[in-house]
């Protein structure tokens, strides 16, 4: 005698749902990272060989900092060829393995 077919079902609806579960999670995430807000700011410095930028930048509140001067670690080396110094610019910036990192940046105007 075969076993019910609806028993054999059952785990199989599990890893729909359980994959459907996965796909929301991603989703979430994916969402979180690219809600950080745009922070106004100026270039005062590029270093283009240690992947960094100095940045005179207002409120940051994903990183609760208020405005000053300070070097960010830049997540792609491509972001340095799209400003200058002196440039005023919007940016976003997270905390990425420990150090603080400009995710995305362009001229203001
Ligand atoms: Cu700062």
């Amino acid at each position: 005698m075969n076993p019910p077919i609806t028993l054999q079902e059952r785990p199989i609806t599990m890893k729909k749902s359980l994959a459907a579960l996965g796909a929301l999670l991603f989703a979430a995430v994916a969402f979180a990272q690219t809600a950080l807000p745009p922070v106004e700011g100026e270039v005062r410095k590029i270093d283009t060989e240690a992947n960094k930028i100095t940045l005179r930048h207002g409120d940051i509140p994903n990183l609760e900092m208020t405005g000053m001067t300070m070097v960010f670690r830049v997540k792609d080396p491509a972001l340095l060829t799209q400003v200058k110094p002196g440039d005023k610019v919007r940016f976003t910036a997270d905390k990425v393995d420990g150090a603080l990192t400009v995710l995305s940046i362009a001229p203001a105007n």
